[in-house]
């Protein structure tokens, strides 16, 4: 009896220093497998006499049993710690944000065309666009510039490459945004609301001119439309750009080949220590260009001028961000400078709209 006991506190003690799954497997093999010592004890109990059998038999079966145990309890612990350990390595903090904060801005151009984009929106007017390249009928003749006309030239349009031998007129790059009207014209005909946002390129370059700038312009076609909505609807818009209680607008009597009549529109404000204010003191400042659309327009847009009429309008959008953002150098905008950017971009996650406020 003496050996079981020491047979037993010999592999209790393995099962106790086995120190993960195949240590424990190896011992649970070389004590309880096929040639494991304490099968092969019990195999020997065939040999003995009744009288050993009788007493060897039980205390052998206890030990099986108890070494059995042992090994099964030693298999429980090790798992627990294994998933204890692989707990411990896999924890997530579910507090922490869920990507990193994005490093970009919004560049004032882009948060600008957002906020007049939400802003006549709100007036019912669609945005269009168009291509970049365009055809010179769609750039110039089609808005009643022809040929010969001096704005082809004031213009300084950029001409694509031709072919040589190639007649043709040459492709533009657009001077301005009205092609993208009388392509709206013609797609969706009368009545008919658009803004149409877009880069424009003129070949000019000095302290207040980049070759390529950004505009917006206007177009509003129905059975009867006046100066007198144009008036409002541009009114209606400074109030909400400039986000101030009240505004004026002045109209002086200019000239556009796509106009008749045209007005210039100016805004009333100040200039007091060199900050300006809209809506308020003695200045006058020109932000807009307008009139209503000339029946040659029109009728190159497909539309019946005898039956439709329609007010137009323009302006800069890189021009109205430096006024309302107090940004002062126009050449800083296009430089790609992230300190720059950094200091004058808008927050990613703003989305400008009318009922949480413009610009915030
Ligand atoms: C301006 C001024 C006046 C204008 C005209 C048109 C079109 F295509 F409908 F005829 N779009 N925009 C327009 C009119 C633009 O910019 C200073």
């Amino acid at each position: 009896m003496e050996e079981i006991e020491q047979l037993r506190r010999r592999w209790l003690a393995r099962i106790a220093e086995a120190d993960g799954a195949d240590a424990l497997e190896a011992v649970r093999v070389a004590a309880l497998g096929k040639k494991g010592e304490i099968s092969l004890r019990m195999r020997e109990l065939g040999r003995m006499t009744p009288e050993e059998r009788q007493s060897a038999g039980p205390a052998l079966n206890a030990l099986k049993d108890e070494i059995d145990a042992a090994l099964k309890a030693r298999k429980a612990a090790l798992d627990d710690a294994a998933l204890e350990a692989r707990l411990a390595e896999e924890w997530l903090d579910v507090t922490l944000p869920a990507r990193p904060r994005p490093r970009g801005t919004v560049h004032p151009v882009s948060q600008v065309m957002e906020e007049l984009t939400a802003i006549f929106a709100d007036m019912g007017f669609a945005v269009a666009e168009g291509p970049q390249i365009e055809t010179d009928w769609h750039n110039f003749d089609a808005l009643n510039i022809p040929p010969e006309h001096p704005a082809r030239q004031e213009h300084d349009t950029f001409f694509m490459h031709r072919a040589e031998g190639d007649n043709r007129p040459p492709h533009v790059l657009r001077t301005h945004t009205s092609p993208v009207q009388i392509r709206a014209m013609q797609a969706q005909g009368a009545p008919l609301r658009v803004i149409a946002p877009g880069r424009v390129y003129r070949m000019d370059m000095d302290q207040t001119h980049t070759p390529m700038f950004h505009q917006v312009e206007g177009l509003a076609v129905d059975r009867e439309i006046s100066m007198a909505q144009l008036k409002w609807t541009l009114e209606e818009f400074c109030r909400a750009f400039f986000e101030v209680e009240t505004v004026e607008l002045r109209f002086r009597a200019s000239h556009f080949p796509f106009t008749e009549p045209s007005a210039e529109v100016d805004i009333r404000c100040s200039w007091a220590d060199g900050q300006l204010r809209i809506g308020e003191g003695e200045d006058w400042m020109e932000i807009l260009g307008s009139g209503m659309v000339h029946p040659r327009v029109l009728e190159a847009g497909g539309i019946d001028p005898a039956a439709w009429q329609g007010f137009a309008f323009g302006m800069g959008i890189d021009r109205i961000a430096m006024l309302k953002y107090g940004i002062p150098d126009l050449r800083a905008f296009f430089e790609s400078d992230l300190r720059w950017l950094r200091h004058y971009g808008f927050a990613a996650l703003d989305r400008p709209d009318l009922a949480g406020g413009l610009s915030r």
